[in-house]
């Protein structure tokens, strides 16, 4: 047993692992129950994320196909994978509670079919602990790591996903050995801690989900943001002081829309276009949502006065002078959308400075950081 490459210090051999361990939960029924709920969790989390990488920076094959309805699809699918991540954390615990016994085992494989088990495990493990950790701290605007977020998120996540695979083509003979409950040898304790792990997920989700469900906001304790506070009752991820146009003055601003008849409107002549109002919620990527209602020019009729084709594509520019949000693009579906709106106000007030002063883009279903703020141009693309 020792003759692997060098013997497991005292502490870490398997019996003295075991002897520390002898709770009989540690046993595969608890482990296949924890692994269905967090499985479910997952995949959740795991559509959830690829629906949102999708909108935000979607492949050429996809661009044309991004749909601009249901008006709050974004909304609820990113609530769905902050809720469901979070709720992985307690489950990830308890799972590994429950097997951590196994993952001491000496020497780690025997053969080649229990050396990809337990690659798979590794996988799933590391990836799965770099997710949460990862999406917990973004939730917290907090970026302590000099890699981009979003392309390692969701790189981690397919690690997860192989991982997970292996590990459940692995386990198949025990998870279908312990799918169904057995009537008669029923562990002690096993309802108790079950119930204990499902009382944790149900605590986690209840304190933090307010800052995408309204009607949860009152127990919004532990979530880093409440979507109901903030100038004009919005939240502000980023300041206008922080990107430099707090100065802006509404009779200096210009809008430019570049297209075939190009122009350039004042913002007393843009205000005196048709406005129209629409109710759209702001969906941060970062987990919070807050809906609003905004008023300004249809972004369609913008374009139909520059003589943009249908099926233009756009894209937006802020006056903002750096940050990864200057400059986004917008398919021609959203474009055209009726209720894809150049915002001057929100909530019947002229939008506040850290709101996009003087004007801003709000449209449906889309993630938040597209939704530029202090637009100075409209550009149509080929
Ligand atoms: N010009 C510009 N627009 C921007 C951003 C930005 O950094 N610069 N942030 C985006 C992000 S991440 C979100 S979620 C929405 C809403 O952010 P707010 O709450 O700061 O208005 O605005 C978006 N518009
Ligand atoms: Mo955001």
């Amino acid at each position: 047993m020792s003759r692997f490459p060098f013997a497991p210090p005292p502490a870490l051999r398997p019996e003295n692992i075991q002897a520390r361990f002898r709770s009989a939960l540690h046993e595969p029924r608890t482990a296949v129950v924890l692994g269905r709920w967090l499985g479910a969790a997952f995949l959740v989390c795991f559509l959830t994320g690829l629906i949102s990488h999708g909108l935000q920076d979607p492949p050429g094959w996809l661009r044309n196909h991004l749909p601009s309805r249901p008006v709050d699809g974004y909304r609820i699918t990113q609530g769905l994978h902050v809720i469901t991540g979070i709720a992985c954390i307690p489950l990830l615990a308890a799972k590994l509670w429950t097997v951590y016994p196994k993952l001491f085992t000496w020497p780690p494989a025997r053969s080649v079919l229990q050396a990809l088990e337990r690659l798979g495990i590794a996988l799933l493990l590391g990836s799965a602990v770099l997710l949460l950790f990862t999406g917990l701290l973004n939730t917290l605007q907090w970026y302590p790591w000099p890699f981009p977020f979003r392309q390692t998120h969701f790189w981690l996540a397919w690690i997860a996903i192989g991982g997970l695979l292996l590990h459940i083509a692995a386990k198949a003979p025990v998870i279908q050995e312990n799918w169904r409950r057995v009537r008669v040898p029923v562990v002690d304790g096993r309802r108790a801690f079950l119930t204990g792990v499902l009382l944790s997920v149900a605590a986690v989700t209840v304190v933090t989900a307010g800052q995408s469900v309204p009607w949860l906001r009152r127990f919004d304790l532990l979530a880093p943001r409440r979507p109901d506070l903030g100038p004009q009752g919005l939240p502000v991820n980023r300041t206008a002081v922080a990107a430099g146009t707090a100065q802006t003055s509404g009779a200096d601003w210009r809008l430019t829309v570049t297209g075939p008849r190009g122009y350039t409107l004042t913002l007393d002549e843009l205000a005196a276009l048709p406005q129209y109002t629409a109710q759209l919620p702001i969906a941060c990527v970062e987990g919070w949502s807050a809906s609003a209602h905004w008023t300004g020019v249809r972004v369609r009729d913008l374009l139909d006065r520059a003589g943009a084709p249908e099926s233009a594509r756009l894209r937006v520019v802020s006056l903002e002078q750096g940050g990864p949000y200057r400059t986004t693009e917008m398919e021609s579906s959203y474009a055209h959308d009726p209720l894809t709106l150049l915002a001057l106000r929100v909530n019947g007030e002229v939008l506040a400075a850290d709101h996009g002063f003087p004007a801003r883009i709000i449209a449906p279903n889309r993630p938040g950081v597209l939704q530029t703020k202090w637009v100075s141009r409209l550009e149509v693309l080929a």
